[in-house]
């Protein structure tokens, strides 16, 4: 990314013209850093002596990053639950799969719940999954109800004593006001059994400031407790990350980087940092 790195430079380079701030302003607008802090950032730096510069904008930055803990939650005495949700397409049942694979790293016992019943490829998608993975998946029927899946599914975690129950839910728009109801309710139900943990919203970091939006809205129908950006491997500029923690205050906990079940990494927000500013 090294966004800044190329900012500091052309500061550092003497005199910073009015077409130079310009420039500077979109190139943080291009990497998804959002209207409102770009246009901070540049405050700072027109403020600030040119060998301070630097300094400012990494405090800035830093105190914009959730203060939140970015560990996965882990219960010793019960099975951890956790919810994946998101719009569609943003890489929710992928993200499943990565997740089991880095808990089967830490030797955790893992379960799923297929509670997309929305279509029966959805269910498929999972099960290959999980035959590849080794794990085993409560379904349901398709167009059933997925409260009832997650259901059966927090039932069973809990007699076998699983370390990790995770929902795989259906893609949903957020501007969808019944389709957002439906997962508070997968949660009261799951919740008849254990607490929900975890509810993760998947957003795809190519979708730029709209993950923002979709972080706000998924915020007031479910707790959200964390975030899992995807397809930070493509086009991605990363100032989605930074544009979203600020706005919402919700951390980051991983970043997808491929298609595959090992393409999934804890984000450290020191890592992110140094990968903007190195
Ligand atoms: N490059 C890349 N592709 C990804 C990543 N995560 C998911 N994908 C791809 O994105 C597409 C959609 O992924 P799914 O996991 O099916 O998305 P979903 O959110 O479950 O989709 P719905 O259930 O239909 O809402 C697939 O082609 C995935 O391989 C990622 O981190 N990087
Ligand atoms: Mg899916």
């Amino acid at each position: 990314m090294a966004l800044f790195s190329k900012i500091f430079a052309k500061i550092r380079g003497g005199q910073t013209s009015h077409s130079d701030w310009d420039e500077i302003h979109d190139s943080l607008i291009a990497a998804d850093l959002g209207a409102k802090s770009a246009g901070e950032i540049i405050e700072i730096a027109k403020k600030t002596k040119s060998d301070e510069i630097s300094d400012a904008i990494i405090t800035a930055l830093k105190n914009w990053l959730s203060t939140s803990d970015r560990n996965l939650a882990f219960n010793l005495d019960r099975p951890t639950t956790v919810m994946i949700v998101g719009v569609n397409g943003t890489g929710k049942t992928t993200s499943t799969a990565k997740l089991v694979s880095h808990l089967k790293g830490e030797k955790k016992s893992v379960l799923l719940a297929a509670a997309d019943t929305f279509r029966a490829a959805a269910v498929e998608q999972l099960q290959t999954w999980a035959q590849r993975l080794n794990v085993e998946v409560v379904t349901g029927p398709v167009n059933g109800d997925p409260a009832s899946v997650a259901f059966d599914a927090a039932t069973r975690a809990k007699s076998e004593n699983i370390n990790y129950l995770i929902i795989d839910t259906a893609g949903r728009l957020h501007t969808k006001s019944g389709l957002m109801d439906e997962l508070g309710k997968v949660r009261r139900v799951v919740e008849k059994v254990l607490p929900i943990d975890e509810v993760l919203l998947v957003v795809d970091a190519t979708t730029g400031q709209n993950g923002v939006i979709q972080a706000k809205v998924f915020m007031e129908s479910v707790a959200i407790t964390g975030l899992i950006l995807t397809k930070m491997d493509g086009s991605a500029k990363g100032g989605i990350a930074l544009a979203i923690e600020r706005e919402t205050g919700v951390p980051v906990k991983f970043i997808g980087t491929g298609e595959g079940a090992s393409d999934l990494e804890p984000f450290v927000a020191e890592r992110y940092l140094n990968g903007l500013l190195a």
